[in-house]
């Protein structure tokens, strides 16, 4: 007889053995997506916190409470990391558990920055090589009730205190930093209109006024690390995210141009400024008094302190055509959700009606930014898909998840495709997500996670078929966590004194603490959504 395995299927066409092995593979999260322990050892609510805590404002009405429970559970998930092979995971560190009160000169809370030093050692222990971000939208609620957060340039300095702060006390051990994740999602979703916290709602200027403190921020701590922390050897980056806009007649011009415009308003509106010192020529014309101006000086900062890689976030493309006859200025391209729709795409839609199957997207838009900026590194640092049904399908069936495994190969093989036929220098790549985890404002009913987490039964971790085959084909090709990292692992040292690293306890349950509430009854509601220039961002219920 037979003994029959479970077939998975073969790697991607393009990502022969060799493409594969010349790039780092991992898996992502962020912190308040999975830790839960909203309130343990000493953090402060952030303004994710307050909206989920909010009655009616997530879709099935639960919270980061207790999310994952990655704060009490995280040894367990490093196991199943290291038994998947995963030798890259990127993570984000909550800004209320560093430092509470959230301005610049205020008490560092150690036992937030132990809990991090604690989970990243246990990390390199097991052959694992964090990728850091500093914030993962989790702003310090008492920074958004002093001065509207991102909207005043006091956030500049109380970030940067805050970063000083992470390569102080985990700059021994972490060697790759993003600042932040994803401005768009930040400054027009928090404050252009109400989608994300801090719900601001406060109009097209707004996203332009965040976006442009996220930069200066983000400058002075690239400064502040090539200065103060040059000795820790690292290298710092800024995760962006944006879709590929297909031209919706490309055998139309204006089609065309407005297509273009959709990238350089997505991608370019900070990029440009990282690379070249100003923002693009397009927006400078068109959004008028709406959009800063960098000083001389600040320019230059910008121009001296380029990113060490280019982080891409990519779900998937939509397509743009251009705007009626009688629009705005302001508005250079129309994709849909603009001007009061829906987006369209010629990709599969998925259950969430921003996402599209669009393999072709990563490796245009990888075209398109290698172009415009040169050549550089490029990693991707979120890619994945939220399944159909997964949020109530039962064991064992949802886990498994060919919809999943097809989107990974076809993304996959464009990928290996840029790398291998366009020459795209691609670093690193991370699956979004490592487990189903708190989708923001859909709660847990989209799940992106290659590990599957049962709400009903004590958060159960069980990976899905995505996860054997990306372990299969991808993870596990990788080499372990480079020596110089897993000895830090081992020894706290005090940054830039340390010449005799002292031993320090390996990770202990000693940090562990506080058990949150519950979950709540499922509970729906209808999104307001918006996106691109907010000049019509109201939308009926989210569809699905
Ligand atoms: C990423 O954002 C996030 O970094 C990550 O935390 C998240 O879990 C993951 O995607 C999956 O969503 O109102 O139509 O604009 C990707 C960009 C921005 C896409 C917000 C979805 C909300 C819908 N996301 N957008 S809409």
């Amino acid at each position: 007889m037979l003994v029959t395995v479970l077939a998975l299927s073969p790697a991607p066409d393009a990502c022969t053995a060799a493409v594969r092995s010349s790039i780092n593979w991992g898996t992502a999260t962020s912190a308040y997506q999975v830790e839960g322990g909203w309130n343990a050892d000493g953090k402060s609510p952030s303004i994710w916190d307050t909206l989920a805590q909010s009655p009616g404002k997530i879709a099935d009405n639960t919270t980061g409470d207790v999310a994952c429970d990655m704060y009490n559970r995280w040894a367990e998930d490093i196991a199943l990391m290291k038994q998947l092979g995963v030798k890259n995971y990127r993570l984000s560190v909550a800004w209320t558990r560093i430092i509470p009160a959230g301005v610049a000169g205020s008490a560092v809370n150690m036992a937030g920055v132990d809990w991090y030093r604690n989970l990243i050692k246990a990390l390199l222990a097991a052959g694992i090589r964090p990728a850091v971000t500093m914030y993962h939208w989790d702003l310090p609620q008492v920074l958004q009730d002093n001065y509207g957060g991102f909207l005043s340039p006091n956030i500049q300095e109380d970030f940067l205190y805050y970063a000083d702060t992470l390569f102080k006390h985990l700059g021994d051990i972490v060697d790759q930093w993003m600042t932040f994740n994803e401005v768009i999602s930040i400054c027009e979703l928090g404050y252009q209109v109400d989608v994300f916290a801090p719900q601001a709602n406060k109009g097209l200027g707004a996203k332009y006024t965040c976006g442009h403190n996220v930069l200066l921020a983000h400058a002075k701590t690239m400064q502040l690390y090539r200065t103060k922390y040059a000795a820790q050897k690292g290298r710092v980056s800024i995760a962006l995210d944006g879709k590929w806009g297909y031209p919706k007649d490309p055998n139309n011009p204006a089609d065309v141009a407005a297509a273009e415009n959709f990238m350089v308003f997505q991608y370019a509106w900070m990029a440009d400024p990282l690379y070249f010192g100003d923002y693009p020529a397009v927006m400078k014309e068109t959004q008028g008094a709406l959009l800063p101006k960098f000083t001389a000086e600040e320019s230059k900062l910008l121009r001296a302190t380029t990113i060490d890689f280019f982080s891409v976030n990519f779900y998937c493309g939509y397509y743009v055509w251009a705007p009626a006859p009688g629009s705005p200025k302001e508005l250079t391209y129309d994709v849909g959700a603009n001007t009061g729709g829906q987006f369209i795409s010629p990709g599969i839609p998925s259950n969430a009606p921003w996402l599209f199957k669009t393999p072709d997207g990563l490796r245009l838009t990888l075209q398109w930014l290698a172009k415009r900026y040169n050549g550089p590194e490029f990693w991707i640092t979120e890619n994945g898909v939220s399944g159909p049904d997964e949020d109530w399908k039962p064991l064992p069936a949802v886990l498994d998840d060919t919809y999943r495994q097809d989107y990974y190969k076809t993304y996959l093989d464009n990928l290996c495709l840029a790398k291998s036929v366009d020459g795209v220098n691609v670093g690193n790549y991370y699956a979004w997500s490592w487990m189903d985890n708190f989708e923001w404002r859909d709660g847990f009913k989209k799940r992106f996670g290659i590990i599957y987490i049962d709400l009903k039964n004590n958060l159960a971790r069980h990976p899905k078929g995505t996860a054997k085959w990306l372990s299969q084909h991808f993870f596990n090709i990788n080499p372990v966590a480079p020596a110089t990292l897993r000895a830090a692992s081992v020894a706290r040292q005090t940054p830039a004194t340390a010449a005799v690293p002292k031993p320090a306890a390996a990770p202990s349950a000693s940090v562990i603490s506080s058990k949150g509430k519950g979950f709540s009854l499922p509970f729906s509601l209808a999104l307001n959504k918006g996106s691109g220039l907010g000049l019509s961002v109201k939308f009926g219920p989210q569809g699905k």
